[in-house]
C-alpha cells in the first residue's frame, strides 16, 4: 500500500489498535522531553507510579522555563529535577543550555521516530522528520516507564509547497499563512505533512519554525520529509548516523491537500490577541512599537540570530524601543559570540537575554501598560506577556529587527535595507558539557525535595451521582493560560494546593474559594464553556488544579486535544453539548445533577444533566474509548495505572 510519511512512522510504532481514522491507537514512544515547569509534576507522578527506570531510547529533562530563580522555589525544583534525572537514567539539560525544543532538535531529534513532550510545542521536532507530540506530564511519565501513548488515528493533510520564498519572507510567514487557512480551532485529530518541491528550499530550523506553530492550529503534529537537507543538518551537528530518508510514496493518499506557493507569500503578523488573527505587515505599517522580543522556541535558531544581527549591524535600536534577544540555545549563543554577531547586536543597543523561554511566558520583559510588543514567539494571548493590556504582534525575526530600528512596524520595501542572505553552517559548535548524562554511578543519587515540592494530588473514583454546582460560565477559546496563569505564578507548579488558588485568577478570582467551599460541603463543581476549550499550553495543572478543587465535569461546545486528554487523566469528564445553544440555558450558580452519573459512563450513554433551577434537561456527549472510560471511572490515570498496572507494558 502507498503510504504517506505519517502513516509510515505511525505504522512502525503502533502497538495497540488499528490504523483506522478516528479510532484510538497506542504507540510506542522512542524519546521523551520535559521542561521544568511541567517536569516536576511529571517526575513526581513517575515516582508515584513506582517506576524504577526509564524504558525509552532517551528521555531528556530540560530547564528552560523558570530559569530566573526569584526566590527559592525554582532553584529547589531544578535540584529536584537534576537528582531525579540522575536516579532514573534521564539526561538533564542545565539552566542556560537552552530552550527544550531548539536544543532537542540540535542534539537528539531523530527522523522517523516518535517524541512525546510535556510541552505543547514538542511538534517542533517535526522539522527533522519526527512524529513529535505534546501531552500532559502524566502521559509523558507513563511513556517514560514504557507505557503506550494513546491518540486518535489522525486525518492527514498534505501541505504542498511550491516555489521559493522572496527576500524578507520567511518560514514564520508560511506558518502564519497556514494559520490564516486552518485557524486556531477545529483541527483536532489532524496531522499536517509538508511536501512538494518547495520543501527542499527550507532548512531544518525553518521547517522547525513551521512545525512549532502547528500547535496554534490545534493539529496533533506537523511533519516534514527527511531529505538531503535534513542529512546536512544532522551532519553539521555531528549526528549523520541518526539520519534516515523519509518520504511519502508516490500516489500516497491524504484527507485534504492545501497548496501553498511560497513565491506568492508576503510578510505577515498575528495581531492581538490570537495567533490566528493574521494581517499583512503592509496593512499594519506605521504602528508605533515600544518593545521588540526576538527568540522563543519558534524563532531562535542560529540562522534567525545571524539574520537579525546582520540587519542591526552598524545600526542603532530606536530610542523608543527596548529590544530583547534570547538565543534559543547555548550552541546558538556560543556560535554568535564566535562569529561576531553578538558584538554587532550589543553595538546596536540590543539587550541580550538568557537562552530560555523568558519573555515568551511572561516571566520577565513585560511591556509597559498598553504597550505594543513585536515578538517572534508563537502565542499572543491576552496578558501572556505579563501586562494585561499590552498589544502583542507575532512576526518574523526580520520584521522584528526592522521595527527595532525604526520604532514602528515597517515594510521591508520602505526600510532601504538589503535582505541579508544567511547560509546554514556546515558544522555547528558541539559542546555537550551542559548536559548531565546518566551513568551507573549516578543511580544512587538521593532525590532532593525542597519545601515547594508537594505530593501529586489524589482523587477518589468517580462518584455514583453528580451533584454539580456551575461555578463559572465562559465564552469561546478559553486557553490554559486563562485556566492556570503562567508567568510569576509558574513557580508554584510543584505545589498544587498553592497553585490551585490561582485557577481562573484573571477571570474570577473567587473561583477557587467558591469551589473549595462547595467541595467541603460535599458538592461537586462544574465548569461551562464555549468552543475550543483548553487551547494553548499542555499544562496539566489546568486539569489537575480544578480536580483538586472538586471539579468533576467541564461542559463545553468543543475541546482542544491535549487539554481534553488531561481532563480525562485527572478524572474530569469532558462533556460536549449535544445542542451547542443549550449553553444559553445555564447560569453561574445553577445546579446540574445526574443521578446515574457513573452508570451513564459505564454504559456509554448520552449524559443527561438536570438543571435544578429551570427543570430543563441538558444533553451532553462524552465519546470515550473503553480505556478512557476506565481511567475516568478510576478517578484518573494515576489511580488507573497504579491500581491495575494497565498502562505499563
Ligand atoms: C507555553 O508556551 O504555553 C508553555 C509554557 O511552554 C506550555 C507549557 C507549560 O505550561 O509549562 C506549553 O506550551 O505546553
Ligand atoms: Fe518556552 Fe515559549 Fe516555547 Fe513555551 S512557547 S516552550 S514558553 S519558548
Amino acid at each position: 500500500m502507498k503510504q504517506n510519511i505519517v502513516e509510515k512512522i505511525l505504522s512502525s510504532h503502533i502497538r495497540e489498535g488499528q490504523p483506522v481514522k478516528g479510532s484510538e491507537v497506542g504507540i510506542r514512544i522512542a524519546q521523551t522531553l520535559t521542561q521544568d515547569a511541567t517536569g516536576t509534576m511529571a517526575y513526581l507522578q513517575f515516582e508515584a507510579m513506582g517506576l524504577k527506570e526509564i524504558k525509552t531510547d532517551i528521555s531528556v529533562s530540560y530547564v528552560d522555563h523558570n530559569t530566573v530563580q526569584v526566590g527559592f522555589e525554582n532553584s529547589d525544583d531544578h535540584k529536584y529535577l537534576q537528582t531525579v534525572a540522575a536516579k532514573y537514567g534521564i539526561v538533564y539539560s542545565r539552566p542556560g543550555n537552552g530552550i527544550c525544543h531548539q536544543v532537542h532538535l540540535e542534539r537528539f531529534g531523530k527522523p522517523g521516530t516518535t517524541l512525546l513532550g510535556s510541552d505543547s510545542h514538542t511538534p517542533t521536532g517535526g522539522g527533522i522528520g519526527q512524529i513529535a507530540i505534546g501531552a500532559g506530564g502524566l502521559d509523558v511519565a507513563v511513556a517514560m516507564g514504557g507505557g503506550l501513548f494513546y491518540l486518535t488515528y489522525p486525518k492527514v493533510y498534505l501541505v504542498n509547497l511550491t516555489g521559493e520564498l522572496k527576500p524578507w519572507v520567511t518560514a514564520k510567514d508560511i506558518v502564519l499563512h497556514m494559520l490564516s487557512i486552518l485557524t486556531t480551532k477545529g483541527n483536532v485529530g489532524v496531522m499536517l505533512e509538508y511536501g512538494g518541491p518547495g520543501v527542499k528550499t527550507l532548512s531544518v530550523p525553518q521547517r522547525a519554525t513551521i512545525a512549532n506553530m502547528g500547535a496554534e492550529m490545534g493539529v496533533t503534529c506537523s511533519v516534514f520529509p527527511s531529505d538531503s537537507v535534513t542529512k546536512k543538518f544532522l551532519k553539521a551537528q555531528g549526528r549523520e548516523n541518526d539520519w534516515v530518508e523519509l518520504k511519502a510514496d508516490k500516489g500516497a493518499k491524504y484527507d485534504r491537500v492545501i497548496d501553498v506557493d511560497l513565491s506568492s507569500l508576503e510578510p505577515l503578523a498575528a495581531c492581538p490577541h490570537s495567533p490566528g488573527n493574521i494581517k499583512k505587515i503592509s496593512e499594519l505599517e506605521g504602528i508605533s512599537v515600544d518593545q521588540v522580543c526576538i527568540g522563543s522556541c519558534t524563532n531562535s535558531s542560529l540562522r534567525d540570530m545571524l539574520t537579525v544581527a546582520a540587519i542591526l549591524k552598524g545600526r542603532k535600536v530606536s530610542d523608543t524601543v527596548s529590544l530583547g534577544i534570547a538565543p534559543g540555545s547555548r550552541q546558538v549563543l556560543q556560535m554568535m559570540a564566535r562569529k561576531g554577531a553578538l558584538a554587532d547586536l550589543l553595538d546596536s543597543g540590543a539587550r541580550i537575554l538568557e537562552s530560555a523561554c523568558g519573555f515568551c511566558i511572561g516571566n520577565h520583559f513585560s511591556p509597559k501598560s498598553g504597550g505594543v510588543s513585536l515578538r517572534t514567539s508563537n502565542r499572543n494571548f491576552e496578558a501572556r506577556s505579563g501586562t494585561a493590556d499590552a498589544q502583542v504582534y507575532l512576526v518574523s525575526p526580520e520584521m522584528a529587527a526592522l521595527a527595532a530600528i525604526t520604532g514602528k512596524i515597517t515594510s521591508p520595501s520602505k526600510s532601504g535595507i538589503d535582505y541579508p542572505q544567511i547560509k546554514e553552517p556546515s558544522s555547528f559548535l558541539i559542546d555537550d558539557s551542559m548536559f548531565i548524562k546518566p551513568s551507573p554511578a549516578l543511580k544512587s543519587t538521593e532525590i532532593f525535595r525542597g519545601p515547594n515540592i508537594g505530593e501529586p494530588p489524589k482523587n477518589g473514583p468517580m462518584p455514583e451521582s453528580l451533584n454539580g454546582a456551575v461555578q463559572i460560565v465562559l465564552g469561546d477559546k478559553i486557553t490554559t493560560d486563562h485556566i492556570m496563569p503562567a508567568g510569576a505564578r509558574l513557580k508554584y507548579r510543584s505545589n498544587v494546593p498553592k497553585y490551585a488558588q490561582y485557577v481562573f485568577e484573571n477571570i474570577d478570582p473567587q473561583f477557587y474559594k467558591k469551589c473549595l467551599d462547595n467541595k467541603s460541603a460535599g458538592g461537586h463543581n462544574v465548569i461551562v464553556a464555549g468552543e475550543s476549550y483548553g487551547q494553548g499550553s499542555s499544562r496539566e495543572h489546568a486539569a489537575m488544579c480544578p480536580m483538586y478543587l472538586g471539579v468533576k465535569a467541564v461542559l463545553a461546545k468543543s475541546f482542544e486535544r491535549i487539554h481534553s486528554a488531561n481532563l480525562i487523566n485527572f478524572g474530569i469528564a469532558p462533556l460536549v453539548f449535544k445542542n451547542p445553544s443549550d449553553i444559553e440555558k445555564i447560569k453561574p450558580g445553577d445546579k446540574l445533577t445526574c443521578r446515574a452519573w457513573k452508570e451513564t459512563f459505564e454504559k456509554g450513554e448520552t449524559v443527561k444533566l438536570l438543571n435544578e433551577r429551570s427543570g430543563e434537561t441538558i444533553e451532553a456527549l462524552c465519546s470515550l474509548s473503553p480505556r478512557q472510560t476506565n481511567i475516568l471511572i478510576a478517578g484518573g490515570l494515576l489511580n488507573h495505572t497504579t491500581k491495575e498496572d494497565k498502562c505499563l507494558k
